[in-house]
């Protein structure tokens, strides 16, 4: 499948991977560059020499090209930015917030730029700032998001822009890649569907917790601290939202928010972390590796498109 992501990133198949903070590590993102798809590296909000770590360690694992994505809220952002320059690598992801101020800096050093964007009016800020694409997240997607869905933001970003979209939020079959490019996507990104990979190094409770999802498992949590964030509904969702129909200090409430993806991910603790994961959680159903999840994604695709 040959589309202008493929031809950006010099990959096989046009998808990205979610950057999930405290999860998309480095065997996660070389498992899927070694697929055929294109592998990030969570930044999330770890200091600059973990994350360096992180990106030499899967340049070891893999000869193929990976990325590096920067969540705009945490602290390190600014060296996180200098870092994808130090080590050359070779394409940026952003989140959860504007780029506008890196983006001269990476575009003079060569680095392909990829916004992740809720609106269209960002997508064209990017646009004009020199993005190389956008991902155009909608509110389906796991983690922090926007208010638009999957299904209104890519047509409308897709008539905005000219540089390449993705489309992501609530993908993970050849379906959903089948319908983003009908809405005008010239690739995907997912997140949600590589917690159920075996290269995935959540703690067993997070994946279990993701099969079993269903349709309904999911909430968007903290729409009142104006950072809402889409995660399983776990006792510690619940009482979150308890507390924000309590009108609880936002400060209490991003005190329960700090750390919370780490005591998902690391330990499992259903009382204290935050199971991040996308709407499309409730259609996931057995584990495999990154290049079976991949491959049968793109073999259903062909054949929806093709009318087979
Ligand atoms: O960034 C994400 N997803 C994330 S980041 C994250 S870490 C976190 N942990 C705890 C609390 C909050 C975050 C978990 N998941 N996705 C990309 C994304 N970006 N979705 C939505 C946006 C976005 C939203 C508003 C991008 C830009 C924006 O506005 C910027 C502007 O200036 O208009």
């Amino acid at each position: 499948m040959k589309t202008a992501i493929t031809e950006l990133l010099k990959v096989k198949y046009p998808i990205i991977q979610g950057a999930m903070a405290w999860i998309a590590d480095a065997n996660l993102a070389a498992a899927v560059s070694d697929a055929g798809g294109f592998g990030l590296i969570a930044g999330g909000s770890a200091p600059v020499d973990v994350v360096r770590g992180k990106v030499r360690k899967a340049r070891s694992l893999t000869d193929k090209p990976f990325g590096l994505n920067i969540m705009l809220m945490s602290p390190n952002a600014d060296d996180l930015a200098q870092l994808v320059l130090d080590e050359g690598i070779q394409a940026v992801t952003t989140g959860a917030g504007s780029p506008g101020v890196y983006m001269e800096r990476w575009k003079a050093a060569g680095v392909t730029v990829i916004p992740v964007v809720a609106s269209v009016a960002l997508a064209v800020r990017m646009e004009r700032l020199g993005a190389d694409a956008v991902v155009c997240e909608g509110c389906e997607a796991g983690g922090h998001i926007g208010d638009l869905t999957t299904m209104c933001i890519v047509p409308q970003v897709a008539d905005a822009v000219k540089i390449p979209v993705l489309a992501a939020g609530g993908i993970a079959d050849g379906r959903g890649v089948a319908a983003a490019f009908m809405l005008g996507a010239a690739g995907i990104q997912c997140g949600t569907v590589f917690l159920t990979a075996e290269e995935c190094g959540i703690h067993e409770q997070y994946k279990q917790r993701v099969i079993d999802a269903k349709d309904t498992s999911t909430v968007a949590t903290g729409r009142s601290t104006g950072h809402p964030v889409r995660c399983l509904k776990t006792p510690f969702a619940r009482k979150l939202m308890a507390l924000e129909k309590e009108n609880t200090p936002l400060e209490a409430l991003e005190e329960m928010m700090s750390g919370s993806l780490r005591k998902a991910a690391q330990d499992g603790n259903l009382e204290e972390g935050s199971f991040m994961a996308g709407q499309i959680a409730g259609m996931l159903n057995k584990r495999g590796t990154c290049r079976e999840i991949i491959e049968n994604m793109f073999i259903q695709a062909e054949d929806l498109l093709h009318g087979r």
